[in-house]
């Protein structure tokens, strides 16, 4: 069985239905991602840009090592990062930057864009799960700042976020700098609206993943009979995501029967949100000496930078 049936399966069989976000990025998921991001109400990438624009260099002048690997996890097509290499390639420093990714295909797009912007730079790319491709930076010994951009953080659940970033620790010598991108507690009405834009974008990225479980697992859901729901409870900072089964019904996956009550839901994503003084306790926790918060003119949104 391959994992992703693996995981469906085992989702869908618990007693609250859930189905695990990583899965929201194929193709098509990953377009209607991007839209979200051009969404009105997702005020995130507007944040973390304004953020690189206005304090890249303080970010930078916080970093005294003349040769630095800038190692990024997750990196994406790097559109967001060149602005904080830029900023870096002026300092004179003697850099690298290792951008990690699943996707082979989005790190030829990063090298590309970056290489255009900044052709001098030197660019070393590692794809494959940086779970496993980490063990590959042991065997650099040059500072590093490694960065954890966009709020994935956020799509942890629970204590998941607090390992991977003693993972990350782990990954890091005395000296070294952490810089993550964090969504901060704010008006609960501009969380959940960022969750439920009017467009509509979010509730056909969530529906996509029923239609993905349709293309690839032999499955049979009516997605006109499932409805996207966007909450945000500010008692614990979590923003959550269901898909709502709006009558009884019987889903096959496989061959498997997979029954539905009417309005049963299914979890399919947590975007937790943060305060400042969480991200100092989270960051002491984890094994960081020092911390320092750069955020937007309206502080929705943190580039922490933590030192081991
Ligand atoms: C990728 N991640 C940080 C996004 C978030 O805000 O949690 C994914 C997303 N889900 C719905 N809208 C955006």
């Amino acid at each position: 069985m391959n994992q992703f049936l693996k995981d469906v399966i085992k989702g869908l069989t618990s007693d609250q239905k859930t189905l695990p976000s990583k899965y929201f990025y194929d193709e098509k998921g990953s377009r209607i991602f991007q839209e979200i991001m051009a969404a009105e109400e997702y005020y995130l990438p507007e944040c973390e840009v304004e953020i690189l624009q206005n304090s890249s260099k303080a970010i930078l002048s916080e970093i005294s090592a003349h040769e630095l690997d800038i190692v990024e996890l997750g990196a994406g097509d790097g559109s967001k990062t060149v602005i904080f290499l830029k900023e870096a390639f002026k300092t004179g420093k003697s850099l690298t930057y290792i951008p990690m990714d699943i996707s082979p295909e989005i790190l030829d797009v990063n090298q590309n864009l970056v290489h255009a912007q900044i052709p001098d730079l030197l660019i070393n790319p590692i794809p494959g799960d940086y779970s496993v491709t980490s063990e590959l930076l042991k065997e650099r010994n040059k500072p590093k700042l490694i960065l954890f951009m966009g709020s994935n953080i956020g799509n942890f659940p629970g204590e998941k976020a607090v390992e991977f970033i003693q993972f990350v620790n782990g990954l890091m010598q005395e000296g070294d700098f952490f810089l993550m991108g964090v969504d901060l507690k704010k008006n609960p009405h501009v969380i959940r609206a960022a969750y439920n834009d009017k467009e509509g974008v979010t509730k056909r990225f969530n529906l996509n993943l029923l239609e993905r479980i349709n293309r690839e697992l032999s499955g049979d859901f009516d997605l006109s009979a499932f409805e996207h729901y966007g909450v945000y409870n500010p008692l614990t900072g979590s923003a959550l995501s269901f898909l709502v089964s709006i009558k009884a019904q019987t889903v096959h996956i496989s061959g498997q029967e997979i029954e539905f009550e009417k309005f049963e839901t299914i979890h399919t994503e947590i975007s937790q949100k943060y305060s400042l003084k969480e991200l100092d306790k989270i960051g002491s926790q984890t094994g960081f000496i020092w911390d320092k918060h750069f955020t937007d003119s309206r502080e929705f949104f943190s580039l922490s930078l933590f030192r081991k």
